[in-house]
């Protein structure tokens, strides 16, 4: 590790932190809301990510991520933990994810109502008159009929009213009317959506008294059209207006709309993955940004007080509780801080949990650094094993500073070593390896003392240019000097490192560096960790080290392995229970 002037350091990430992707809160102010022209990111949208995109958003419960898209999980695979509900076909299901997950493989069967089926219980959408383009929304619940209240109706509750109606696309457009005095009445049904139910009978329904106030009509989707300069093209085909994207508010109906967004605009708040969700997400005890800076400690100081309805949607939330997740990146242990030396800092106990070295049997040397990542799995570069030196391996855990040996070291043999298929040695494409640790007593699982995994990040979403991370290891330091000691310094992601280093720079790669090269990794730190930490400070490992123009040298930032690339190749060898945080 390469550490040299904290002071310059300091300054610099003064320098950035205005350029540096941030968390933020849109503005309420349209004075200060970037142009309308500059909220959606085009590379991005090529990708026609939609709801289903697990790249952008968390699957549901009754899904799971694979390749990138959530697909439709088998009802035994759901929680069995749950109310019993009643789908439109009067099936009984013994959970709502049941019902959901039977749902996502044969559409027609719709969820109706909570609790077992009954012979009487009836719900009924339909749009009146039957002749008009807008039509107002009559629902019907045991034969009573109202028709959905104008007031917070918007594309979210419109687009499930369409779907209920077998518009897959959902709405085109809302207006709010007064009715005829053949549909009055004094009562009408408030309605509140996520927006990506399938029936409306899912969304929080309520009855209140109406006054004098206006309807909801819904013109629902039925041929594509082409979009005109001023509007926005969905995923799905749908034309919206351009000034409806990024507002939090899922318009497209398949949330395309709010997956590419430079900022967001409205009552809307701009995740780090360039997702915009509404504010009324934040702080709902249910993470929405992929790094949960929706549900970070400072943001939501007080908790907020939970407005409980009577809704599919808590639900649904209270399933996602039940949904196993395994411990990774988040240490054990209070941190107990060394001094500091001149240009960085020497890990402390605990610190970096998930560091191992990597040596030969017959040599005293570190020669790599390697990731614990859950099992009996160390993740490490290409460019640090050999398949023929399996035997040669030691995996020294829990250790700190490779003389002065500490307590609760531990040293395990290899069973296999795995080099990535596509690993060019000469280019040093794909540069990672995954080593499978022999267990210390035969049958038992591996779980080495004093270590933590980290996790494994499922997205290259997850943490943006500029931000900042960590990188450790017992590499070289200032001078190529050699060092005993675990070290570790703060760098930045980089996304500009095809003009750095042209041709030598491949996908699967990234940098990461600050801007004079005074905190960088070096010879012997190949193969370590570069973990990024989210909102409630969880590590993920980013990077692997990997090369670099020399070391320190300003302009030529570190080379790492960019692990999220690697999450389907990873999880095909350590199975997917090891490596999946959530239900990813
Ligand atoms: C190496 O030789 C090496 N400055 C590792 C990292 C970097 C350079 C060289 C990045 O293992």
């Amino acid at each position: 590790m390469r550490l040299i002037s904290v002071l310059v350091f300091i300054l610099y990430l003064l320098l950035c932190t205005d350029t540096a992707k941030g968390i933020t809160r849109s503005s309420k102010k349209p004075t200060q809301q970037a142009p309308p022209e500059n909220y959606l990111i085009e590379e991005c949208l090529n990708n026609s990510y939609t709801v289903n995109s697990c790249k952008k958003v968390f699957c549901q419960p009754w899904q799971r991520c694979m390749d990138g898209t959530c697909s439709c999980k088998l009802p035994y695979q759901c929680p069995k933990n749950g109310t019993s509900v009643c789908s439109a076909e009067r099936k009984t299901f013994r959970t709502y994810c049941q019902l959901k997950s039977y749902e996502c493989q044969r559409p027609k069967s719709k969820f109706r109502s909570r609790g077992s089926c009954t012979p009487q219980d009836n719900f009924e959408v339909s749009l009146k008159p039957e002749n008009a383009s807008e039509r107002f929304i009559q629902v019907a619940v045991n034969s009573q009929e109202t028709f959905i209240c104008g007031h917070e109706w918007s594309m979210n509750e419109a687009n499930v009213v369409c779907r209920d109606l077998h518009f897959p696309e959902g709405a085109d457009r809302i207006k709010l009317d007064r009715p005829d005095d053949a549909w009055n009445s004094s009562e009408c049904l408030k309605v509140t959506c996520r927006g990506t139910e399938t029936s409306l009978a899912e969304c929080s329904l309520a009855s209140t008294s109406r006054g004098r106030k206006k309807l909801a009509k819904v013109v629902c989707h039925t041929a594509h059209k082409e979009c005109s300069s001023t509007e926005f093209r969905c995923v799905n085909r749908k034309c919206i207006p351009s000034d409806k994207t990024c507002d939090g508010i899922n318009d497209c109906g398949d949330l395309s709309d709010e997956l590419c967004c430079k900022a967001c605009r409205g009552e809307s708040f701009h995740c780090s993955s360039n997702v915009c969700i509404p504010n009324k997400y934040l702080c709902n005890k249910e993470m929405d940004c992929l790094t949960g800076e929706d549900e970070n400690n400072h943001l939501c100081r007080e908790g907020r007080e939970e407005t409980e309805e009577e809704s599919m949607d808590t639900e649904r939330r209270k399933i996602k509780t039940f949904l196993p997740q395994i411990h990774c990146g988040v240490p054990n242990h209070t941190v107990t801080r060394r001094k500091r030396i001149i240009g960085g800092h020497s890990a402390g106990k605990g610190e970096f949990p998930w560091q191992v070295a990597i040596r030969s049997v017959s040599n005293t040397q570190v020669n790599c650094g390697g990731i614990y990542i859950g099992g009996c799995w160390i993740l490490t570069a290409a460019h640090c094993v050999r398949q023929s030196y399996v035997h040669t391996y030691r995996i020294w855990t829990g250790m700190l500073d490779t003389v002065l040996k500490n307590e609760g070291i531990e040293t395990f043999k290899l069973n296999r070593v795995i080099i990535h298929e596509n690993y060019i040695s000469k280019t040093y494409e794909n540069d990672i390896a995954l080593l499978e640790m022999k267990t210390i007593d035969q049958g038992k699982p591996c779980s080495p003392p004093n270590t933590v995994a980290a996790c494994v990040p499922w997205s290259p979403y997850m943490f943006p240019a500029g931000h900042q991370c960590k990188v450790s290891g017992w590499g070289r330091a200032e001078g190529y000097e050699r060092q005993f000691a675990l070290k570790w310094g703060y760098v930045n992601l980089m996304s500009n490192c095809s003009e750095i280093y042209k041709e030598r720079y491949f996908k699967g790669m990234e940098c990461a560096g600050t801007y004079d090269g005074s905190v960088d990794s070096c010879r012997g730190d190949s193969g370590g960790p570069l973990v990024c930490f989210d909102s409630n400070n969880v590590a993920y490992v980013w990077g692997i080290v990997s090369w670099g123009e020399n070391c320190g040298e300003e302009g030529h930032p570190g080379v790492y392995t960019k692990v999220a690339d690697y999450f389907e190749w990873i999880s095909r060898h350590t199975g997917k229970a090891v490596v999946s945080r959530f239900n990813v």
